[in-house]
């Protein structure tokens, strides 16, 4: 199962999906949102006939059961992953490979083993340089032929350090098919590359593994085949990330949470600046959260926009040895390891609907309000505006909709005089909202129905269907306030109203 809420990047020839950082900033990333990058398809494992194999310059090879490994002194740390590919979209010339956006990277509690225990026992020869990682997944490569398995190596050092794991667990519950079931490494402040899901090998060798996942990919080009010159990419540079506001993002007039994310690999965040003028004066953010070996960090900025106008906001982090993020990073042809400074440009306009509804969409705790949007909440909402229509003197067809009944709703609304309150946790929306980009469902889903506006942001979207608001992430509708029976304007006053009462109910401005 995929949840509805990942962002989809490819499916084929394997999965990838986003996590979805606008709607959610937490430190420990919910297993189901975290993100999830493959090469090949999900390889089928039987934990009954699996085990894992360390082979060659050892004293003694061993092969350890599910059960051996779970056995062993447990240990526990959180570690963020980041795709090395993260934010390879943003580089002004494209680079190939996986568009990435924001969201390859996710942070997690990882329990298992110390992978320095699993080695002692075997015993590592004083010869040995390397240690490869083979994971069972494999498939086709197109400058290769035959199968491929994904594998990668570590020096001895890292693979030595304390804090390599073979992790079984995932913020507490056993690693999931996607995320390597059963055992993964965990290469704490490299890039995710590193950390090899589906264990099922451990060879230790003496000479430099050469791999297409360890020498062709996951290596920094900066020519076109110019594997002469070839630098692989290992620890994860210092960098950060505006989650919210969003790229073209309408925002009020008045003081606007700027809020995202920080992290610095091996190292630690010491410090976030954000400009909100392009780049001249740069002030200090909050830092949200403690100081975590490999972990990031969330931080906020309280902004005071004062005028209308075009903004241009950037963040910039800091580690402990002052390695400042770049404002533009090496171009590669691969596309990696882009820690450019996180630049994005926002509107501010006068207070009207759309931002309103941002703002209660970017508010830090998100997911906890669209949690909070439940059907005893909607009725008092209902009220509100039926409270407002009753004002203007307009007479409206009020009900509400349960979750179960959006599409019925939804098609409802193309008729006039019917007004009802959104109240969705995905299941009913799953199956239309995926197959669709947010602005057509507004669309089909209103047969013969206008629009309004729609206001596409990088990764959340609102969209104001007529006289209704729904209010979408993902493209996936979450909740919101359907009105219609007087002109546009009418339908949204009252929606506004109830916009405010929610904005009021969930304590925000
Ligand atoms: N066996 C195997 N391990 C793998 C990969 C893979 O395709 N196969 N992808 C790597 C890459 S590039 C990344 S970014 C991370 C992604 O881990 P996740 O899917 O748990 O987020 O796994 C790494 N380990
Ligand atoms: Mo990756």
């Amino acid at each position: 199962m995929r949840d509805i809420h990942l962002v989809p990047v490819s499916y084929f020839p394997s999965e990838n999906l986003e996590f979805p950082m606008v709607a959610n900033l937490q430190t420990i990333t919910p297993n189901q949102l975290f993100y999830v990058r493959n090469h090949f398809e999900y390889p089928t494992i039987d934990i009954n006939t699996w085990y894992l194999s360390i082979e060659e310059l050892v004293d003694q090879p061993i092969k350890f059961k599910y059960a051996d490994l779970k056995n062993m002194n447990k240990v526990t740390l959180s570690a963020t992953l980041e795709c090395a590919g993260n934010k390879r979209s943003l580089f002004e010339r494209k680079a190939q490979g996986n568009q990435f956006k924001l969201g390859a990277i996710s942070n997690a509690i990882w329990g298992g083993v110390r992978l320095k225990d699993v080695l002692d026992q075997a015993g590592v020869s004083p010869s040995a340089t390397e240690i490869v990682f083979e994971g069972l997944d494999y498939g086709q490569r197109n400058d290769m032929d035959g199968q491929v398995f994904f594998k990668r190596s570590l020096p001895v050092a890292k693979a030595l350090h304390p804090d390599t794991l073979l992790a079984y667990e995932m913020n507490g519950e056993p690693l999931s098919d996607k995320h390597g079931f059963p055992i993964r490494l965990i290469v704490p402040g490299w890039y995710a590359v590193a950390s090899v899901k589906w264990l099922h090998r451990i060879r230790v060798v003496d000479q430099p593994f050469k791999g297409p996942f360890q020498s062709i990919d996951y290596v920094i080009l900066k020519k076109t085949n110019d594997y002469k010159h070839a630098r692989p990419l290992s620890p994860v540079l210092i960098n950060s990330t505006i989650a919210s506001p969003t790229e073209e993002q309408e925002m009020a007039v008045g003081t606007n949470v700027v809020q995202g994310y920080a992290w610095a690999g091996e190292h630690s965040v010491t410090k976030v600046e954000i400009s909100t003028d392009g780049g001249t004066l740069w002030n200090e953010a909050n830092i949200l959260d403690p100081d975590v070996p490999y972990s990031w960090r969330r931080w906020s900025f309280a902004w005071d926009a004062q005028k209308p106008g075009q903004y241009t906001i950037l963040s910039k982090a800091t580690n402990e040895h002052g390695e400042v993020q770049p404002l533009k990073a090496e171009w590669n042809v691969k596309g990696y390891q882009n820690n450019s400074i996180h630049t994005l440009n926002v509107h501010v306009t006068a207070p009207n609907l759309v931002n309103s509804v941002n703002n209660i969409l970017h508010e830090t705790k998100q997911h906890e309000v669209f949690e909070m949007l439940t059907l005893e909440i909607a009725k008092q909402l209902l009220e509100v505006a039926e409270q407002k229509a009753r004002q203007m003197g307009l007479a409206f067809d009020i009900s509400i909709v349960d979750a179960g009944a959006n599409l019925v709703a939804f098609h409802r609304m193309d008729h006039a005089r019917i007004a009802g309150i959104e109240i969705s946790k995905g299941k009913a929306w799953t199956s239309v909202a995926m197959q669709m980009p947010t602005a057509n469902l507004a669309q089909s889903a209103l047969p013969g129905g206008q629009h309004y506006g729609v206001n596409t942001t990088n990764q959340g979207t609102v969209t104001i269907l007529g006289g209704g608001i729904p209010l979408v992430r993902e493209g996936t509708t979450v909740g919101g306030i359907g009105v219609a029976g007087g002109t546009m304007e009418q339908d949204m006053e009252v929606a506004n109203a109830a916009v405010q009462a929610f904005a009021a109910v969930v304590g925000m401005k």
